[in-house]
């Protein structure tokens, strides 16, 4: 009635959005730390300089996460916290804060799953050309060697980038996000390839120098396309669509999986994208295509598709009044079963949900508790269909709730609140939602009580 035996819950954060102390202890600096300081750019003008202050309060937060059961926890490291130019001399400081936290971790029974690119690029290198560089890449698996031999003794997860149709799309061709890029689309290419060849050396790098056997993915967007009816017809419009390249941006799944799992771009984005692809150098596609042993993705939501007269895959409008979460994404459960159901049939890769979530308009109310219950309902949905994929064959090996803690909502600032637990920013006093005793229930029956909560 429950998930697969084995199946991992946990919950995920990043450094930037938690951490703060982002001047401390020798920490370099990084493009979202000088992308905060330009007017305009994040919500009230907020920064991530203090966020939960994880940093000095890391302690405390593991005691919350074992609190509320979780089997594993998603962290991510900051890369100029550890290698504050981006390259060269490391900062031992730095490297100590995740050694303890790793530490505290496994003490707590928390498996960790480190994630060694969640946005925090180094400022000294983007001075240097950042992702357009060629050899960004060999800057990655550098800092990543360092990580690796630092933590692979205890660590056994590592998940290489954060989302790249993000920090390459909203960052470099969009501005939305550090560093505040508007690039021609030829030149994100070129970051995007650069990005996809990070990716396969980090992977090279952790084969090389861990001290345990490994198990390694990428934590890509999961832009997942729901079937409008159960029909043949809409099941293969969403498929289709799901795995097509159709306009000149970063927005899809299939140009990073495809060079990262089948060492080749898409065909379709290939095609659209024509004089823009920047040179291929010959070994390149083998070094992006490493082994993986799972594929990550962060599933919110899912456009709902069907098949036009002609065939062709036709978005279907969610109707006027729609739920939708704080973020104005509209609730849509059958995401985390579609999504996760063909990515399994396409690349036969065990599926981790490395990201899942909501924000929601949060306040301790009277009586000092935070009553969430629709975080609750939200969860709940997703994760019976979650389940129904399980139960249809699907192999998905563990799910990551986004997210522990309320955080720093890159340009949205502090106004959206993603956490299981409540911060209250002033005092730092953190309080356990009622999501998280719901979520501590499902943890511990393995999700069987899914249904009957
Ligand atoms: O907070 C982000 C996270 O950093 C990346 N994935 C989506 C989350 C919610 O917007």
């Amino acid at each position: 009635m429950g998930f697969p035996k084995g199946f991992v819950w946990g919950a995920a954060a990043s450094s930037y959005q938690i951490e703060g102390a982002a001047h401390e202890d020798g920490k370099g600096l990084s493009t979202w730390d000088t992308f905060c300081q330009k007017a305009g750019t994040i919500w009230n003008g907020q920064s991530g300089d203090t966020a939960c202050d994880h940093y000095h309060r890391y302690e405390e937060d593991v005691g919350l996460m074992k609190q509320i059961g979780l089997q594993a926890y998603r962290l991510s490291i900051s890369w100029p916290r550890v290698v504050p130019q981006g390259t060269g001399a490391i900062n031992p400081k730095g490297l100590e804060f995740y050694d303890r936290l790793t530490d505290k971790l496994l003490a707590a029974d928390i498996s960790p799953y480190v994630t060694l690119f969640h946005w925090d690029y180094p400022d000294e290198l983007y001075r240097r050309g950042g992702w357009l560089n060629r050899d960004s890449s060999d800057w990655f698996a550098e800092y990543v060697k360092v990580v690796v031999e630092k933590l692979s003794d205890r660590v056994k997860y590592w998940i290489t980038l954060n989302e790249p149709q993000c920090f390459i799309g909203l960052g470099h061709q969009f501005g939305f996000h550090a560093p505040g890029d508007k690039l021609e689309f030829a030149e994100v290419l070129i970051a995007a390839h650069n990005a996809l060849l990070a990716h396969g050396k980090a992977i090279q790098a952790i084969r090389a120098y861990s001290k345990i056997k490994s198990q390694i993915g990428l934590a890509s967007v999961g832009i997942v396309n729901v079937p409008a009816t159960d029909s043949s017809e809409d099941v293969e419009a969403a498929r289709h669509a799901m795995f097509s390249v159709t306009s000149k941006d970063c927005w899809n799944n299939t140009w990073w999986t495809e060079p990262v799992l089948f060492g080749r771009y898409p065909e379709d984005g290939w095609e659209l994208f024509g004089s823009d692809i920047p040179p291929i150098q010959d070994k390149d596609m083998k070094t992006i295509c490493q082994p993986q042993d799972f594929l990550g993705v962060n599933i919110y939501f899912g456009q709902r598709t069907r098949a036009s007269k002609d065939g062709q895959p036709e978005a279907v409008p969610f109707p006027v009044g729609h739920a939708m979460t704080a973020f104005r994404f509209p609730v849509s459960p059958e995401a985390l079963y579609w999504g996760p159901r063909f990515l399994w049939e396409r690349y036969q890769l065990p599926i981790v949900i490395t990201e899942n979530g909501m924000s929601n308009i949060d306040w301790a109310s009277l009586d000092g508790k935070v009553h969430d219950p629709q975080r609750i309902d939200f969860l709940h949905r997703y994760l019976l269909e979650l389940q129904r994929a399980c139960k249809h064959g699907v192999e998905v090996h563990g799910y990551f709730q986004w997210s522990i803690l309320d955080n720093f909502e890159w340009t949205e600032g502090y106004k959206e609140r993603y956490g299981l637990v409540y911060v209250d920013y002033p005092t730092q006093k953190r309080i356990l939602k009622d999501s998280a005793y719901w979520y501590k229930k499902v943890i511990a029956s393995n999700g069987a009580t899914l249904g009957k909560l």
